[in-house]
């Protein structure tokens, strides 16, 4: 098995493999010395995580329900020194020992231990867990049959932040980052009968960590996403595949696959029946296919028809079956183009927050999100609001939110949590943006729906700064040249001789992108609201720009006057200013108002009102619609024309 698997990509240069394999190698590696002080360390060598594009979309053992859990806040788990070591002894909780009063001494017995819903965050199933943030075990038993012949991946949907995967005692893998999923081979370690498999899952805030210790976000922590158990043949299967259609005239759709432990010259077979097309192309010595074909009669995907077809892969016994959509996103001078005709893109932010109104386990009370019933209701707020865009603020969004938004025709803005301040000089920081940038394209890479990948939040502009996200541009490009650039900028404001407040968007960053966004806060963080129509905003660049954030904070229910903090009369207000000023903007080629939803965050503590949550929602967590959203629909209702006649 390839140790760094999950560096190979689709679009790669070889140079990519190396930079990938020496900055990945510090986050993966365990540092000889750690090693060398825990005699204990299974001697199993531990197989990094590898991404199975598509993995859901295969037929999958699920392993979602109740797990066990053990909070473990002096890392006692481990099983010895350090406290910190690059894998979990078997001297610790990976041992499914069970109390007996007469054996050894033994101070956990995992049948009796509580339980926790997988998928789901620990914070908000228990409210002792609501704050905890470190190191929790999660341990469940299973019966499974592996079948001959084929290779058994455990995939996880995400784990927050870093994830120690054990399995009858062995150490399986370790992956960092909390949003993304990764597959690991669990092959050697299950066993027929009955299995036990221990995940240490650990989300302490780090400086080098990305996000880093300040985020205006809730860190859930815990198995987030779904964990299932994935077959492949042994024999080879397709660990990547893409397709995309190329820009520029005609319907020229190109596709690449990666087939797993082939020989050379290897048939690939793609069929995509709707289309009539059937074609076969080989595995070169990287054990890629490539495939390039013009089909008849292709309906393009766009969010007034978000049509996805039906693909289905094969080679030997391997078969992956998708549905995929087909359309073009570029950047014509200040245009935004998608399918070739400019595009004004609608949208609204979000995050990634079960509205309590859905919850998959009683017991559960909002967090984070995972569920396509998740997505559907969530997905459902923006169509109301007549969107056809969303952010997808801050960090990767689960695999089902990507999918609903193909199928609702929402155009997406995906992000990497390179969210204000991190330690831009820190190796470990920038191989865990790449490493999470990567995951999320190689799983993300086939969704019609995301038009732009963004590489930061709201950072603030210094050499190194620029440097870390220049960085990550090169390899967004490198690894998807379909897809705009982006990042979300903030801007200061002076005022000029009139008195007007200014801002000139020229963020260091601007040259590197195909699309700015820029985040405002007038009328809330910044001046008043009524003021908004007279900011005088330029645009250097001549690049089409998306005002990325505006809003303000209104608790649902809470009445008054336009001046008045926190009430709904207040946010509508604002909504509307701000769009009297974003419509003569001439540059703006999108908004998305801060925010879909409240949602929970640790920086909001005013009593009676905040409570724990950021409430710059037009819709509340139970789903009621503040009165901004009817102005934001308003606003949506009108055609681009008269959104940009100035
Ligand atoms: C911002 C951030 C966003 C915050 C928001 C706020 O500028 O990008 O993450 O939640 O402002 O509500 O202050």
């Amino acid at each position: 098995m390839r140790r760094f698997c999950s560096t190979r990509r689709l679009f790669s240069a070889p140079s990519l493999h190396l930079y990938a394999a020496l900055l990945l190698a510090p986050l993966f590696t365990a540092a000889p010395g750690l090693r060398a002080q825990s005699p204990a360390a299974s001697p199993m060598p531990i197989e990094q995580p590898t991404v199975l594009v598509s993995a859901t979309q295969r037929h999958a053992t699920s392993l979602n329900g109740p797990w066990h859990f053990i909070p473990d806040p002096y890392r006692n788990g481990w099983g010895g020194w350090p406290d910190e070591p690059s894998a979990p002894s078997p001297n610790g909780f990976v041992a499914d020992k069970h109390f007996d009063p007469r054996g050894p001494v033994q101070e956990y017995n995992w049948p009796d231990e509580p339980e926790l819903a997988v998928p789901g965050d620990w914070n908000s199933q228990r409210a002792e867990l609501l704050y905890y943030e470190g190191l929790v075990w999660y341990q469940r038993n299973f019966t499974y049959h592996p079948a001959a012949g084929m290779r058994s991946f455990l995939h996880f949907g995400a784990a927050s932040y870093r994830a120690n995967v054990t399995v009858n005692g062995k150490n399986v893998c370790e992956h960092q980052g909390a949003f993304t999923s990764f597959d690991c081979d669990a092959t050697a370690a299950l066993k027929d009968g009955d299995n036990s498999i221990v995940v240490a899952v650990d989300n302490v805030r780090k400086r080098e960590r990305v996000p880093t210790t300040k985020t205006d976000w809730w860190n859930y922590g815990g198995l987030t996403g779904e964990v299932s158990i994935v077959e492949v043949p042994a024999a080879g299967f397709i660990d990547e595949d893409r397709l995309w259609l190329e820009r520029g005239a005609g319907d020229h759709v190109s596709g690449r696959a990666h087939v797993e432990g082939v020989a050379t010259g290897t048939p690939v077979h793609l069929r995509l029946p709707e289309l009539h097309v059937d074609v076969n192309a080989k595995t070169d010595a990287q054990g890629i296919a490539h495939f390039s074909f013009e089909p008849k009669g292709l309906e393009r995907w766009s969010p007034e028809h978000a049509r996805l077809y039906r693909v289905e892969w094969q080679v030997g016994s391997d078969q992956l079956a998708d549905t995929i959509g087909f359309r073009t996103v570029e950047v014509r001078g200040g245009e935004i183009l998608l399918n070739g005709k400019p595009i004004y893109l609608k949208g609204v932010n979000m995050h990634a927050e079960a509205p309590r109104s859905y919850a998959a386990y009683p017991e559960s009370k909002s967090g984070r999100a995972w569920s396509e019933a998740d997505a559907r209701l969530t997905l459902g707020y923006a169509r109301a609001l007549g969107c056809n865009f969303v952010r997808m603020a801050h960090y990767p969004y689960p695999d089902a939110f990507l999918r609903e938004a193909d199928r609702a025709g929402l155009l997406v803005w995906s992000e990497i949590p390179v969210y204000w301040s991190i330690d831009w000089t820190s190796p470990e920081a920038l191989a865990s943006a790449k490493s999470q940038l990567h995951e999320q394209i190689l799983r993300d890479g086939n969704r019609a729906s995301i038009a732009l990948w963004s590489m930061s939040n709201e950072t603030p502009p210094s050499p190194d700064r620029t440097e870390f996200i220049h960085k990550l541009i090169d390899q967004a490009r490198a690894e998807d040249p379909t897809r705009l650039i982006t990042s979300a900028m903030v801007t200061p404001f002076h005022k000029d001789a009139e008195g007007n407040s200014t801002a000139t968007l020229d963020d260091p960053l601007v040259p590197y992108l195909d699309v700015l966004g820029y985040n405002e806060y007038i009328g809330w963080y910044t001046g008043k609201s009524d003021d908004a129509p007279s900011y005088r905003w330029s645009d250097p660049s001549g690049k089409p720009v998306i005002v990325s954030e505006f809003g303000a904070g209104a608790k649902t229910g809470m009445h008054g006057d336009v001046r008045d903090r926190f009430t709904e009369e207040f946010q509508a207000h604002l909504f509307e200013k701000q769009f009297e000023m974003i419509d003569k903007m001439p540059f703006v080629r999108g908004t998305t108002p801060w925010v879909l939803m409240d949602f929970r965050s640790p920086t909001r503590l005013l009593p009676g009102i905040q409570d724990g949550y950021n409430r710059k929602g037009l819709v509340s967590l139970s789903g009621e619609h503040k009165a901004a959203f009817e102005v934001v629909r308003r606003q949506y209702a009108k055609t681009p024309a008269q959104m940009t006649a100035h």
